[in-house]
């Protein structure tokens, strides 16, 4: 029988460190290990909701996980309510900000409530918002950082396999090399396969003016974060010189980020990352806003959450795919002729594999 309303118990955060095939390099650092804080937000019911958020910095790792643990001890006895939560802990962290690591806890946590909710419910996620379970057409970002431009193209080859998009990191220190390791990755990809590319905000603007240029007859998907991402005006001033989509949302910190930044009209397509944005909560949000001005947005990270969302979210555009956090999951999201299926299992469908995490956990 499904249990309706859900009472905290305790907020359980794990730091882990999960090995990645390859490391990851991009304009903005590399990426060793895949650095994840798992949550399981238990209830007196018995329900546990459960998600990871992502930590790209190992000093930050343990201090995050102590942070959620901090916020489900605010929150013991209260209502396992999303929203209530959200309210709560934003009004709780007024005075110190909720960006940084204060936002990356309320996004995990709202994910977990969610997880809960829908498990209380007996639903995906996706259901429990109105919404039905259908493929996400996905693209895969799970490499083609910097590199040797053949060894690129041969990623690239193999990436491309089952699916319709991939996205390459650009920002090589010379603009010639951005244009060569572009090229070599088309000519390695089906002509049918569409190629995103994404600066991870290495540039400033007359340089990233310069290369949008030079990458404007390539015939790319957009270009992700070209100067720094909270540059509006920079981001306006390219959106509006060049023709290839200008693609920015990983960096909002909540829904008035992206508010100011379409009020900037800093981007023609965005992206909000589920955390960053205040989870499933702050992710409906930015839905509306990006369904009242008709843009097309995309996921960042996060494909189990992400899938579900996508499904609700009007102007669905393309799902980021990354299999980093498969080897602590106990069940990985399939992808099929490039989409990822949403399972019908209630709630998110994050679960873990302990017997990867005892061996992962950084102590
Ligand atoms: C990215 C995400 C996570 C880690 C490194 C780089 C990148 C993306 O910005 O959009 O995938
Ligand atoms: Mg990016």
């Amino acid at each position: 029988m499904a249990t309706a309303a859900l009472t905290v118990s305790r907020l359980h955060a794990r730091p882990v460190s999960v090995p990645m095939r390859r490391p990851l390099s991009t304009g903005g650092g590399t990426l060793e290990r895949f650095l994840v804080v798992l949550i399981d937000l238990e209830t007196r019911e018995g329900i546990v909701g459960r998600s990871y958020v992502f930590c790209p910095g190992l000093a930050a790792l343990r201090p995050l996980a102590i942070l959620i643990e901090g916020m489900g001890a605010m929150l013991k006895d209260a209502p396992a309510a999303p929203v209530a939560i959200e309210r709560f802990l934003v009004k709780r962290f007024a005075l110190l900000g909720v960006p940084g690591l204060v936002g990356m806890a309320i996004g995990g946590i709202d994910m977990a409530a969610w997880d809960a909710a829908a498990k209380a419910a007996g639903l995906p996620l996706v259901r429990l918002l109105g919404g039905v379970p259908k493929p996400i057409p996905v693209y895969n970002s799970c490499g083609l950082g910097h590199g040797e431009v053949e060894l690129v193209a041969r990623e690239a080859r193999a990436l491309a396999q089952g699916f319709r998009a991939v996205k390459l990191r650009l920002g090589y220190g010379a603009r010639e090399a951005d244009l060569a390791a572009v090229r070599a990755v088309k000519a390695a990809i089906p002509a049918d396969t569409a190629l995103m590319v994404d600066f991870n905000q290495c540039l400033d603007v007359p340089e990233a003016l310069a290369r949008g240029r030079m990458l404007d007859g390539e015939d790319l998907a957009w270009i992700e974060e070209p100067v720094r991402a909270d540059d509006d005006s920079g981001n306006a001033q390219l959106a509006a010189a060049l023709g290839t989509p200008v693609q920015v949302g990983e960096n909002f910190w909540g829904s008035f980020d992206m508010a100011r930044a379409i009020a900037a009209r800093a981007c023609d397509l965005v992206m909000p990352d589920v955390m960053r944005i205040g989870g499933v909560t702050g992710w409906l949000r930015a839905a509306a806003l990006a369904h009242a001005h008709g843009l097309p947005m995309s996921s960042h990270l996060f494909p189990e959450v992400s899938a579900h969302l996508m499904a609700v979210t009007p102007t669905a555009h393309w799902l980021e795919y990354v299999d980093w956090q498969n080897p602590v999951l106990a069940e990985p999201f399939k992808v099929e002729d490039g989409s990822v299926l949403i399972p019908e299992t209630p709630g998110t469908g994050v679960a873990w594999d302990e017997k990867a995490v005892a061996k992962y956990l950084v102590s």
